[in-house]
């Protein structure tokens, strides 16, 4: 039989001649697409947080959001309500709430895309904002919510389309088939990609778990060396969460200990390979090491202090034996990564060591689990190899490491460098502590001078030195009379020499210029 012929309608975009089980039809239908469009973006989503190794899902993070702003006899009462659940029943609540949402976005969006639109992107904005505003959320967090945000509005947009025939013929069987594909196709999607998300997700807890389960020789104390903190400075030893990350890896790499090696070879006379065991059973050192990276700038914070536990560098390349002629070693990560280093940095005495602990835990997956390279007195760039899988020993006139062609020196020393930690924007009149760090690994720091307004340099007071792999925290009194005034700090070297005052920026070997900041007292 034919189909009913159809009028063209008044208003295409409102179904009002449609009778009430069409009308109820296509809105049963719309609602199924929200849902659906708003899955495979939650699907989507965990994936990409799974990659990413974040925590931050969508739902984690609207959730964590929401527990931050819950007035505590909400919380009582949902503890009181679902006990130790209460967590998965805060999940299943977000889930549900947002579901129910993204069903009236997908009967809007059948009336008007852009008002379905809407509620999607206010779903997404409000993840994506929790997302960002999260302590532990870090540079990448908002992705998976973004993600997700953008692939529901793609989705709703093609359910709208699909659907926009059934507005007006609501019995024509093609549109309803289009309908069934789509949404087959979107869900049978979306469970393969939420499966894809579990085991990636599976993968970062199996190391984790590893991780946690590992018996280390780790340090007798974590106690900073007697003196070596300047009151106001920061802290002398940074802690593993607050320790700044640089990599070029999107997804932190994941090595299970028991599948990591370590080959040493290239220009030496025996190969060398390493298990993880080997490795922790060979003599351990402890030493506090300050790590900063070349792209820190002037009174910037890419720069951390942590006690660092592994086996020394020079004992394994003297095992292997390096050519005469052997200049370089080129690390290679497990993403990939590159770095080349000078081989008498590695062979001196300065302890280069490749760590398997970082203040007194497993190395964190995101610093480079289960081992890396740590050298004093070079930028990580040319030294400091995250998730290490291989050394070669090696010419500098061979090889390019990862930054060199991308205009980075191939040598990257650490320049002396100085800055102010407190105060930096405001302080009451009278007296102020002005303290900071100061820093030039493995030639040591000899003394610290602060000038007001450009006036005199006077010398500030330095703290026990740690070691020379270390920074070097100052303070210094200051009497300090109202109004706006600039504070300015330069560090000498072990040796005398002064800091670099001409301003250079990062690129190609570490920036140089002094410390300055206003303070507005008053
Ligand atoms: N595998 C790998 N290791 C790497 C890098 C990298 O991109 N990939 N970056 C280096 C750089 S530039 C620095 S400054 C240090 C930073 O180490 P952190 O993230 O533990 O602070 O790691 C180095 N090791
Ligand atoms: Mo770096």
């Amino acid at each position: 039989m034919n189909q009913p012929q159809v009028h063209p309608p008044r208003n295409p975009t409102a179904p009002r001649e449609l009778d009430r089980p069409a009308r109820r039809a296509l809105f049963v239908r719309a609602g199924i697409g929200g849902v659906l469009s708003a899955l495979a973006g939650l699907a989507l989503g965990g994936v990409t947080a799974a990659i990413l190794g974040t925590t931050q899902t969508p739902v984690v993070a609207i959730g964590s959001a929401f527990i931050d702003r819950t007035p505590p006899w909400l919380k009582d009462l949902a503890i009181s309500l679902f006990g130790i659940h209460d967590k998965t029943a805060l999940r299943t609540g977000i889930l549900i709430v947002l579901l129910a949402f993204a069903a009236v976005g997908g009967v809007l969006a059948v009336l008007r895309y852009w008002a379905g639109a809407a509620i999607v992107v206010l779903l997404a904005g409000v993840a994506v904002v929790a997302a960002m505003t999260r302590p532990d959320a870090g540079q990448t967090g908002f992705l998976p919510s973004f993600i997700a945000g953008i692939t529901a509005l793609l989705l709703l947009r093609l359910f709208a389309q699909r659907l926009k025939n059934l507005k007006v013929a609501p019995r024509d069987g093609v549109s309803r088939r289009g309908f069934l594909q789509l949404s087959a196709g979107v869900a049978l999607g979306s469970v393969a990609i939420g499966a894809l998300g579990k085991v990636v997700g599976g993968r970062r807890s199996a190391v984790t778990e590893a991780r946690e389960g590992l018996d280390l020789p780790l340090p007798p104390s974590l106690e900073p060396p007697a003196g070596a903190q300047a009151p106001g400075a920061t802290p002398w030893a940074t802690s593993n969460e607050e320790f700044y990350r640089i990599d070029t890896a999107l997804s932190v790499p994941l090595i299970m200990p028991s599948d990591w090696t370590l080959r040493i070879h290239g220009m030496v006379g025996k190969e060398i390979e390493l298990s993880f065991d080997d490795l922790i059973r060979r003599k351990v050192v402890h030493k506090w090491v300050t790590l900063t990276c070349v792209s820190n700038e002037v009174g910037g914070d890419l720069i951390g202090n942590a006690l660092w536990s592994g086996v020394l560098l020079k004992d394994l390349l003297e095992e292997a034996g390096p050519a005469a002629d052997a200049d370089a070693i080129k690390s290679t990560s497990k993403d990939g990564f590159t770095a080349g280093t000078p081989l008498s940095t590695l062979v001196d005495d300065r302890q280069s060591l490749l760590a398997f602990a970082m203040n007194g835990q497993p190395l964190p997956l995101e610093h480079g689990f289960p081992v890396r390279i740590v050298v004093p007195g070079l930028y990580g760039y040319v030294s400091a190899t995250k998730w290490l899988t291989e050394i070669e020993v090696t010419r500098f006139d061979r090889f390019e490491a990862y930054w060199t062609p991308r205009g980075w020196s191939a040598q990257g020393p650490i320049k002396l460098s100085s800055r102010i930690d407190v105060p930096r924007s405001k302080a009451s009149p009278g007296q102020v502590t002005v303290a900071g760090v100061a820093w030039d690994q493995h030639v040591g720091v000899s003394k610290v001078e602060i000038r007001v307004d450009g006036g005199a340099w006077q010398q500030a007071t330095l703290a026990t030195d740690g070691s020379i792999d270390t920074w070097r925290q100052w303070h210094w009194s200051w009497d300090a009379p109202r109004g706006n005034h600039v504070l300015q700090v330069r560090a000498f070297d072990a040796q005398g020499n002064p800091q670099i005052e001409a301003q250079a920026p990062p690129a190609p070997n570490g920036s140089t210029g002094l410390h300055s900041v206003d303070i507005k007292i008053g």
